[in-house]
């Protein structure tokens, strides 16, 4: 076949952030503008002949676009095949999955995740490596010098495919092979948890919710819970993928899935209220009337996994990233194994599991995920749950009472200023690093420094280094505040202010978490004159 080489000109700012490249769909209309950067994944990934490729995304706006040009780029550029789930959908748990169980040398993942979506919202583009997970920032960085320097794409001249029919077509050299999106991931499920176990407590009556927020989950939330573990229909609500998610955040938090939330607090409450985002990495859990914070369901979840066949008498060890709670160290501790503590972003995870040295690892914004693929997988953790509270016949509530009844409550909260002036966020975070070295031994309230750092991570299996990954202070309680700012929002910035504060198993274990945070709430303020930065007097969001 014919390859035909096009000619371009370098666009600024394409640098892959906390989990790749995003922006405006209206930025990436933008002729040559996804080109641009496929050919730089490309030409640094450097192919071997007839590799494998995977293509798929969360059914956003502009998805099928940038699919059909990216078909026609792998084939120019030597892919031997290009695996796409039908309709162009893969989950970005799916993804990992496929890129794994048919060898693929790496894979496309088109989504902006929990950002909305439409023509004039939210669209992304990332590439996978050939362990399934996120390319280490080796990689990124590599990828974003040579959107700087690129001056030509590769494609082949070729009509668009109809990727809704499952089968195999020739584009130029390749052969382009449209699977079924959820099969192998549902397969793979099954094979990971005891669902006999999950269908007897459905027929004795456990019920529950899932909200797929009309993003990506819906067909395999369907396939799964409502097929092959008979949840009766009705169980997913909002499953089917819209390319606008409905106008919605697809964000499984308190605020953007506040129906939800709604639900399980009041009288009708079913027994498990839990939902996905945008391409179905993250996960919500909800008990009837009891919400779990992500950075506890991972040290619930920890405490626990033996319990699902696939991981008896497996856990190596717990990671989880910086902002996460500590909760999850203390289950560590107490089951004897190693917790290891990254940077925000699941791909510091990658050489974690690869390497066997963790099983389980999670993150505070809602993900969770094992050595099962090497992305956060929403649906598994709520399979996880259910696997668990089915075999141990107790309820979300209860579960969550007995762990802290041991291991005492790691108090959290999570407060988003979205959208502020990019001028104002740096200033801020830079006045608290220039105050960094005189905080110890300050005081705030009852509250006093004790450390006061700009956290950085050396990967213990490449000993590669990732400095500035969050500001940290720490206070002599034992409690803190972690500052940071969004490395995945297209507007502005967005500063992340994460609160915490452990509570030992004779304490207060039962409160309310705004109230127990206060201390550390007004300290954050005082440390970091949010209101004169951002010219908010509140968080846009508390998770
Ligand atoms: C956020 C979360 C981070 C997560 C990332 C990607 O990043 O904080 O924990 O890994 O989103 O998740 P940031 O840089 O905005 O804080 V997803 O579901 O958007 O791929
Ligand atoms: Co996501």
């Amino acid at each position: 076949t014919q390859i035909v080489t096009v000619p371009t000109t370098p666009f600024e700012g394409q640098a892959p952030g906390t989990s790749g490249l995003r922006k405006k769909v209206k930025v990436f209309q933008q002729p040559g503008y996804a080109e641009n950067f496929i050919q730089s994944v490309f030409d640094v990934v450097q192919p071997e002949p007839g590799a494998v490729l995977v293509i798929g995304g969360d059914g956003r706006f502009h998805n099928r676009t940038v699919i059909q040009q990216a078909i026609r780029m792998a084939a120019a550029n030597g892919y031997g095949r290009v695996i796409v789930g039908q309709g162009g959908i893969l989950s970005t748990p799916a993804a990992s999955h496929v890129i794994r169980k048919y060898g693929a040398s790496g894979g496309l993942v088109l989504s902006a995740s929990h950002n909305p979506g439409g023509p004039d919202e939210d669209f992304g583009i990332k590439y996978n490596i050939a362990n399934g997970g996120p390319a280490p920032e080796s990689v990124t960085g590599a990828v974003h010098g040579r959107t700087g320097t690129i001056d030509r794409w590769l494609t082949v001249e070729a009509d668009d495919i109809d990727l809704d029919r499952i089968g195999e077509v020739p584009v130029g050299a390749a052969k382009v092979q449209i699977i079924d999106p959820v099969a192998d991931y549902a397969d793979l499920m099954e094979a990971l948890f005891d669902f006999a176990a999950i269908r007897k407590a459905v027929s004795s009556g456990f019920t529950m919710r899932f909200d797929a927020m009309s993003a990506v989950t819906g067909p395999y939330a369907k396939a799964i819970l409502e097929g092959r573990l008979g949840f009766p229909a009705g169980t997913v609500v909002n499953g089917e993928p819209l390319e606008d998610f409905g106008g919605h955040h697809p964000d499984p938090n308190l605020i953007h899935a506040k129906a939800l939330y709604d639900l399980m607090m009041s009288a009708e409450a079913p027994d498990l209220g839990a939902a996905s985002d945008g391409d179905g990495d993250r996960n919500l859990i909800i008990g009837r009337h009891r919400f779990i914070t992500p950075s506890d369901s991972l040290a619930m979840l920890a405490a626990n996994i033996e319990i699902a066949p696939a991981y008896r008498g497996r856990l190596s060890g717990i990671a989880r990233s910086m902002p996460t709670s500590a909760a999850a160290d203390r289950v560590a501790e107490g089951l004897g194994v190693p917790v290891f503590e990254t940077p925000t972003g699941w791909k510091f995870f990658g050489n974690l599991l690869d390497a066997g040295r963790v099983t389980i690892c999670g993150e505070e914004s809602a993900g969770t995920g094992s050595d099962h693929v090497r992305e956060k997988d929403g649906l598994w953790a709520v399979l996880l749950w259910l696997n668990i509270l089915a075999v141990r016949g107790i309820s979300v509530d209860e579960l969550a009472r007995e762990h802290w009844a041991r291991y005492g409550r790691n108090y959290y909260a999570r407060h988003d200023y979205e959208g502020i002036a990019s001028e104002g966020a740096k200033a801020l975070m830079d006045g608290i690093t220039a105050r960094l070295p005189m905080l110890p031994g300050s005081r705030f309230g009852a509250l006093t420094v004790g450390q006061a750092d700009s956290f950085s991570y050396t990967d213990p299996v490449d000993g590669s280094v990732s400095a500035n990954q969050g500001l940290r202070v720490l206070f002599e309680d034992g409690s803190r505040i972690v500052f940071r700012l969004s490395g995945t929002g297209t507007q502005g910035a967005t500063l992340r202010v994460y609160l915490e504060r452990y509570e030992p198993p004779l304490g207060d274990i039962d409160a309310d978490t705004g109230t127990m945070l206060q201390p550390q709430i007004e300290a954050a303020e005082a440390i970091a004159a949010i209101a004169q930065h951002t010219g908010r007097s509140a968080p846009d969001v508390i998770t």
